[in-house]
């Protein structure tokens, strides 16, 4: 099956941002990644016309609680896009931050009922990480914009329909 690298989209193909606001969470753990990969969100959310709060968090952990919150108190929000880089270490931890994380994330949705983009890389080592924040593997942070534009617009055309 042939792979489609979303950090390399085509613009006609994707909604416009324009009337919407998206929340951005990015964490501070691992920085270096997590930064390029919010500034790769959030121009790639302007790009298309929307209008961007950004936040940050000391880990991946608090990405759930944070955009919890970013929801409950910002009604404007049409999406949030959760940011994160979890590295394997050599303990257990990165289980349960990954396990945590996922799993948080589609609960924040569901109570929401709006987009949540799980934009959270989860690898092996730093290698890995910065093949997908802008190197051979693109940006996951423009993917997560992509998504949210995507899932915005998935959301007003069965609310349109119902
Ligand atoms: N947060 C990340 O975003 N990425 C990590 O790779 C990461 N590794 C961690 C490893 C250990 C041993 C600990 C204690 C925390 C780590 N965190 C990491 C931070 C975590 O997401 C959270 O901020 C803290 O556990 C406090 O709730």
């Amino acid at each position: 099956m042939k792979k489609t690298n979303l950090s390399d989209h085509d613009p006609n193909k994707i909604p416009s941002g324009k009337g919407r606001t998206v929340g951005v969470v990015i964490a501070e753990w691992n920085s270096e990644i997590t930064e390029a990969m919010g500034d790769g969100a959030i121009d790639t959310l302007k790009k298309y016309g929307a209008e961007v709060r950004t936040i940050h968090v000391p880990g991946s952990f608090e990405l759930t609680t944070a955009a919890d919150l970013m929801l409950c108190n910002d009604k404007k929000l049409d999406a949030v896009i959760c940011i994160g880089c979890v590295i394997q270490g050599e303990t257990r931890h990165f289980d349960f931050i990954c396990e945590a994380v996922s799993q948080g994330l589609t609960n924040v949705a569901l109570k929401h009922e709006k987009p949540v983009i799980f934009s959270v890389l989860t690898t092996n080592d730093m290698q890995q990480a910065k093949e997908r924040s802008g190197g051979k593997h693109g940006n996951k942070g423009v993917e997560g914009a992509v998504t949210a534009l995507k899932m915005m617009e998935l959301q007003k055309t069965l609310e349109s329909n119902s």
